[in-house]
């Protein structure tokens, strides 16, 4: 069966390349999902992409994840500094949970520089831009000792399980 990788994005990242492009870019929403999109299929993975504004769909959609997906990759947004509950949703899944920002949130003001989501994520990727996204489907996939053959050994890391 096919890896699947559920990716989520928090409240407002629907306005990306639309406003505020001096902090976040000029790269949409659409076109970060294409991009996923045309990664995935070099990795030889499926994906599902969401964007939700609402805390609890994103719980919910974390919940659904369960069983069904392999790996989980979430830019929680706002919701990165506030949300208890998207950590007790994130702690329930079993596979590699990795938090994407777009911004470097350490370089950021006070208000966006505590991520609390990052404390139930297996790792954080921040401040590569739309690419970060792409950094963790290669890290996810290569956690999961799924990486294909056509991936260059260099590129496989030292364990195959990603373990450090
Ligand atoms: O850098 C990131 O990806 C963030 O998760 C983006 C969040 C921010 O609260 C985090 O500190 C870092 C904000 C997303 C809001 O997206 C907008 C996009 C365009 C215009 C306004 C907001």
């Amino acid at each position: 069966m096919a890896t699947k990788i559920m990716i989520l994005n928090g409240p407002n990242l629907n306005f990306l390349g639309i406003r505020e492009p001096h902090i976040y870019g000029p790269t949409t929403l659409k076109e970060i999902k294409a991009s996923c999109e045309a990664a995935a299929k070099f990795l030889g993975v499926t994906i599902a992409f969401h964007q939700s504004n609402l805390e609890g769909e994103l719980v919910s959609l974390i919940q659904s994840a369960h069983g069904k997906f392999d790996a989980i990759i979430m830019n929680p947004a706002a919701y990165s500094f506030t949300s208890i509950a998207l950590i007790d949703a994130l702690k329930i899944f079993e596979g590699p949970k990795i938090e994407v920002h777009i911004s470097n949130i350490h370089a950021r003001d006070e208000l966006h520089r505590h991520s609390i989501t990052s404390s139930a994520s297996t790792a954080v990727i921040c401040g590569l831009g739309p690419y970060g996204y792409l950094a963790a489907m290669l890290a996810a996939v290569q956690r999961l000792g799924k990486l294909p053959e056509s991936i260059p050994p260099a590129l496989h890391g030292l364990r195959p399980s990603g373990k450090a």
